[in-house]
């Protein structure tokens, strides 16, 4: 018989699926989905819980199209909830919510967090692993960023822009094993991902970059490549990262990428089409992660009397586009 791509591999001797995990995904955007489906094709039992209606309803239905360099995949094992839907503990909880709605998000799906819970955030910006410890043993917190590409095509369809690596560290209390047993689930998946003993370093290199390319693009509604053919918005996300890197160094934080203005450079060109997604925020009239980013920085720079007048103005256009 044809495989059906996307369901369950079995075991040959006894035909039952390989290591079930039950694991939680925590905002059904692109990239949830995206990390739900491959999960859910290692063989564990996915739960994508979002808001968009139409998309969840369309995956329950028909399951979710995954296209990449033309070659579709079929995902029919998610399962499906809106927030709120009770739910059993699992043994893992992906965090990809936008940042600034954790707390209320965590509230909301409390009995999906159970004793042995290990939850991983892989949101962008800054403060979202202190927004789970409030509510949340640090001791089971993860956190990381992942340079895979998703974009929502329409409801049910996600486009797969790449495979970039996923990396992973763990909050200061929380035990080695459950990194790696993590990384090793999202191996088992096909989602390439490396861990790492600094996790602040890990967030700080993508702070960075998000901090020169999504304010900018939001604003003046370029892709991430057309930044830096405007010698305007070339010269400003240097001005914004610099200021960021200023930030960082008297932190103390070791910089993965030693020059951070390079690294976002690249970024933009290896991300050339990308609408960013704070870009894709304000075209959907959706709130922000600026005080997560830009504004993020301001507030570290002012604890430590460094200067940060590019990434407050910055922040506040943006505000006052889209709050
Ligand atoms: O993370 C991103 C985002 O859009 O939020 C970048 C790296 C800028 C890619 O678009």
């Amino acid at each position: 018989t044809e495989a059906v791509p996307g369901t369950v591999d079995t075991c040959p001797q006894c035909l039952a699926p390989k290591a079930q995990k039950t694991i939680a995904v925590l905002g059904a955007g692109a990239m949830g989905s995206l990390f739900g489906a491959l999960l859910s094709s290692a063989g564990n039992k996915v739960h994508l819980i979002g808001r968009n209606r139409e998309h969840l309803d369309k995956i329950r239905k028909e399951g979710l199209l995954v296209e990449r360099e033309g070659e579709c995949r079929l995902y029919r094992n998610l399962q499906v909830s809106l927030p709120g839907d009770p739910l059993g503990p699992a043994d893992l909880v992906l965090v990809l919510v936008k940042a600034g709605d954790t707390q209320g998000a965590v509230l909301e799906n409390r009995g999906i967090f159970g004793k042995g819970t290990v939850v991983l955030t892989l949101q962008n910006g800054l403060g979202n692993m202190e927004d789970l410890a409030a509510f949340l043993p640090p001791s089971r917190i993860l956190a990381g960023t992942t340079a895979q590409g998703a974009r929502l095509a329409e409801p049910g369809r996600i486009l797969h822009g790449g495979d970039g690596t996923t990396w992973i560290g763990r909050m200061e209390q929380s035990e080695d094993v459950l990194l790696r047993d993590t990384a090793a689930l999202l191996e088992e998946a096909g989602i390439q991902t490396r861990t790492t003993g600094d996790v602040a370093a890990l967030l700080w290199d993508k702070l960075l970059v998000n901090v020169g390319i999504n304010g900018l693009t939001a604003l003046t509604r370029r892709t991430n490549g057309q930044l830096l053919e405007h010698p305007d918005t070339a010269d400003l996300l240097e001005h914004l990262v610099r200021e960021g890197e200023a930030v960082a160094r008297a932190k103390g934080i070791t910089l993965l990428h030693p020059d951070p203005v390079a690294y976002a450079r690249e970024v933009c060109r290896k991300t050339a089409h990308n609408r960013s997604s704070m870009l894709q925020d304000v075209e959907r009239g959706r709130t922000t992660e600026i005080d997560r980013m830009n504004g993020a920085v301001v507030r570290e720079g002012e604890i430590l009397g460094i200067p940060t007048p590019a990434n407050r103005t910055i922040t506040q256009l943006v505000r006052g586009v889209m709050p």
